[in-house]
């Protein structure tokens, strides 16, 4: 039976989507982006004092000392090991995330408490949007919003909206009978019950709801960094690419400071001993709402006015932003080294990944408008768009570069064919390029691999040429999801499969645990080493600990890379 193009409709959904409600998301994305942009404002123009204080004042009235205590210590931890600025960053996305989860989902919940069809409507795509990896709504994310803080709020909100329906509609369920028949038989309006009768005695319920929905919307800041929003997420996710322990913990832990104090002050905040009049709860309620919209609104015209704010022309036609990948990557190091030679100050480098990237670049080619990018070559982007390097007269990016075949100890002894095979293995670009171009176009990667090698029968001879083949050992290849990566790494994976009797177990991590695989042992080989400058970091630190097999094919090349018809763009010099 053939399989049901599922991924194929989906794809026509959100191309369909991105093409047609183009204007729709510009507005949200105005929208949500300038609310960050305000409650960042608001954070980071308050010195970190007065925000420690007033935050320690606000616990002392809502849990007295040991609140107040636990707010100053926690957030004086994350002031001294320097995470105040990304923490607020990521306040200002969480806070953000969880105000349109109320704001949405109260109405919602309320909708769901007083018609039946919404609710059994709502409750299956509840569970759904509460179970789906949260990873996956970032694709469609990106799609439609490009990168930055913007994808990551909309991925937050659907990942954390769901317990604040949910418990809204508990709460007015819950509701016993003979208050809401006793409100009826007073003649009250649906209106008047709803506001008088149901909501006050809901409200513990709804609030228990929205405290889950910002501890949920907290829980993204980690994934939301993958395709660029700033914050204490990318501190985390810069460490895990780095495989740096230390700052993971920092960073970690500054997430789980934050998650305390946003659960307890939310906690006490509506429960408790705070038993106000409504009148006076309202007037509050009132009065809060007011001043989130004004701060709200000047957010938007600012973030509007920002994003054009640059007196060169390409800075304002970008947004002054650079589409990076991931942090850990040589290119993201060369490209923070070329703004700097460059005096790009005011420019930004958005983190996220190879995929994001590429993501990003095609939305732009199909609205045509403008963007930059860190890209590299061998890469099926310059077949599939016209793209041009930026020229570099300062070298930032050095010259070109070989990619060479790093394997770890012992391995000569212990898979004697594998590593004949792997010191043979070398390539031209415009081979790695097909394979690329064919996984691009849809094809499954092993599938693409398997494919180009049966294509290529005089070259792959020529690497196992008088190899023994093995008896079914399993090898182990580390790989970063880079397009390079994935398309090399296959075909030397079907070529030990096919051809030398092995069984090839392909391990995609991200850049430092690639090198500390094979350096620990855990992982056979790798063919990703950009040398000599790219991988040069990871190549020193792990040094003695592989050993290396010499380079795999030459002539790759690293830069900022913009589409053909962005013509009054040439030089990295233009975009000061
Ligand atoms: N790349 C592809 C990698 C090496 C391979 C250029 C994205 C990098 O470390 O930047």
């Amino acid at each position: 039976m053939p399989k049901l193009p599922l991924d194929q409709w989906v794809e026509a959904v959100v191309d369909w989507l991105g093409t047609n409600l183009g204007w729709l998301f510009d507005i949200l994305s105005a929208a949500i982006g300038g609310t960050v942009y305000a409650f960042s404002a608001l954070l980071h123009l308050l010195p970190f004092w007065l925000i420690i204080l007033a935050l320690a004042a606000l616990g002392y009235r809502l849990g007295r000392w040991s609140m107040a205590l636990l707010t100053v210590i926690g957030l004086l931890l994350i002031w001294n090991l320097g995470y105040w600025d990304n923490t607020m960053e990521s306040t200002a996305l969480v806070l953000t995330a969880s105000l349109i989860s109320i704001v949405v989902g109260i109405p919602l919940g309320i909708w769901c408490a007083a018609n039946r069809t919404v609710r059994s409507i709502l409750t299956p795509l509840l569970d759904f949007m509460q179970t789906m990896p949260a990873f996956v709504y970032l694709i469609p994310a990106v799609t439609f919003f490009g990168l930055g803080v913007v994808p990551g709020v909309i991925a937050s909100v659907i990942f954390a909206i769901p317990p604040t329906i949910r418990l809204t509609l508990l709460g007015i369920k819950q509701v016993p009978g003979d208050l809401i028949e006793a409100a009826d038989s007073f003649g009250t309006t649906p209106g008047q019950k709803l506001l008088q009768v149901q909501l006050p005695l809901a409200l513990p319920n709804m609030m228990a709801g929205v405290n889950q929905t910002i501890m949920l919307s907290l829980s993204m800041v980690v994934i939301a960094s993958m395709i660029g929003a700033q914050g204490i997420g990318a501190d985390v996710y810069r460490a895990v690419t780095q495989l740096n322990t230390g700052q993971g913990f920092e960073a970690g832990l500054a997430v789980v400071i934050l998650a305390i104090l946003l659960d307890r002050l939310s906690q006490k905040a509506v429960g408790g001993k705070r038993r106000t009049r409504a009148g006076s709860f309202r007037r509050t309620a009132w009065i809060t709402a007011a001043a989130v919209a004004v701060l709200i609104a000047a957010g938007i015209t600012q973030w509007a006015m920002n994003r054009t704010g640059s007196d060169n022309e390409i800075a304002q036609q970008v947004g002054s932003e650079i589409i990076g990948i991931d942090p850990g990557s040589g290119l993201m190091k060369a490209t923070a080294k070329a703004m700097q030679d460059y005096g790009l100050d005011d420019w930004r480098l958005v983190e996220g990944s190879g995929t994001a990237m590429t993501a990003a670049l095609s939305q732009a080619f199909s609205q045509q408008q403008p963007i930059i990018v860190t890209g590299w070559t061998p890469h099926w982007m310059f077949i599939k768009f016209k793209l041009k390097y930026l020229d570099d007269p300062k070298q930032s990016f050095g010259g070109s570069e070989e990619i060479h075949t790093i394997v770890r100890l012992g391995l000569k002894n212990d898979m004697a064919s594998a590593y004949q095979f792997l010191d043979r293995f070398s390539w031209q670009p415009s081979d790695m390029e097909a394979v690329m171009s064919l996984i691009a176009d849809g094809m499954d990667p092993a599938a693409a691999a398997d494919k180009w090698v049966d294509e290529h029968p005089d070259v792959v001879a020529k690497w196992t040429e008088g190899i023994p083949p093995a008896s079914g050992q399993t090898i182990r290849l580390a790989l970063v999801a880079w397009d390079s990566e994935i398309a090399s790494t296959n075909v030397v994976g079907s070529v030990l499969e096919k051809k030398l009797g092995y069984k090839a177990e392909l391990l995609q991590v991200e850049i430092g645990p690639m090198w500390a695989g094979i350096a620990g042992g855990d992982a056979d080989a790798m063919v990703a080493a950009w040398l000599p400058t790219t991988s040069i970091d990871y190549y020193n630190q792990y040094k003695g600990s592989f050993e290396d097999l010499g380079p795999n094919l030459s002539g790759t090349k690293l830069g900022l890379v913009v589409p053909e018809y962005m013509e009054d763009v040439q030089s990295i010099e233009d975009l000061r």
